[in-house]
């Protein structure tokens, strides 16, 4: 199994690169935004709790998280392997995840990490505002919480995998084609 981490701030890129990633090496995408937006659209209690801290630019609780990815693991038995997208966002989830991985005989290959300044970042999530009604993307107070949660929750998930020398730069200020090809070139060199 090949399992990758896409990482990065919000807003880097990493739901546009996972969408091409996915079709060119089969992976299965696991985006935990995309499960939440999910469970917030049924109306399920998992999505009507987690909506609350969505809005507000927080992350969403860790066990409810790592719920849903251990989940979709087990779901997914024949896969070639996993694309995490926006997972982890903490030091315990990537922890947790270790720990799913190891009971599968599995574990992370390669974290790609998407490098795009703040100014870009706010500047893209206010354009994306402008279409696709997320409340996350409302308006920029929340960009800005959502950058500040990002400094002080989610870099140190880096520096836990940085201690495995698993993680890789990527320049991501680049056209969506450009950063596109770095990820497939360390991917490949990576699959042998
Ligand atoms: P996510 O859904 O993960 O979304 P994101 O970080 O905002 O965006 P992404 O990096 O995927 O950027 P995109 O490709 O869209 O998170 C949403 C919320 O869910 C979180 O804030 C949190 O509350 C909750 N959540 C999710 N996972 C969680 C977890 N594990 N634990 C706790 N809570 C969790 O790109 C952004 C824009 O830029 C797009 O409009 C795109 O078109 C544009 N763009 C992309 N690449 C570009 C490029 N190269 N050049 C120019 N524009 C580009």
């Amino acid at each position: 199994m090949f399992n990758l981490i896409l990482f990065g701030p919000p807003g880097s890129g990493k739901g546009t690169q996972s969408a091409k990633l996915v079709e060119k090496y089969g992976l299965i995408h696991l985006s935990t935004g995309d499960l939440l937006r999910k469970e917030r659209q049924l109306k399920t209690p998992l999505g009507i709790e987690a909506q609350q801290f969505i809005d507000k630019g927080q992350l969403v609780p860790d066990e409810v998280v790592i719920g849903m990815i251990s989940s979709a693991l087990d779901e997914n038995p024949a896969a070639r392997g996993f694309l995490f997208d926006g997972f982890p966002r903490t030091v315990a989830q990537a922890e947790a995840l270790d720990k799913l991985l190891e009971l599968k005989k599995s574990s992370i290959a390669l974290v790609l990490f998407l490098d795009v300044n703040e100014d870009e970042l706010i500047q893209r999530l206010v354009n994306r505002g402008k279409t696709s009604g997320r409340s996350d993307d409302a308006d920029e107070s929340i960009q800005r919480k959502r950058q500040e949660v990002y400094k002080h929750e989610t870099l140190p998930v880096a520096a836990h995998y940085e201690k495995f020398k698993k993680v890789v730069h990527i320049d991501g200020m680049r056209g969506i084609d450009d950063v596109f090809s770095s990820l497939a070139l360390h991917i490949d060199k990576k699959i042998g």
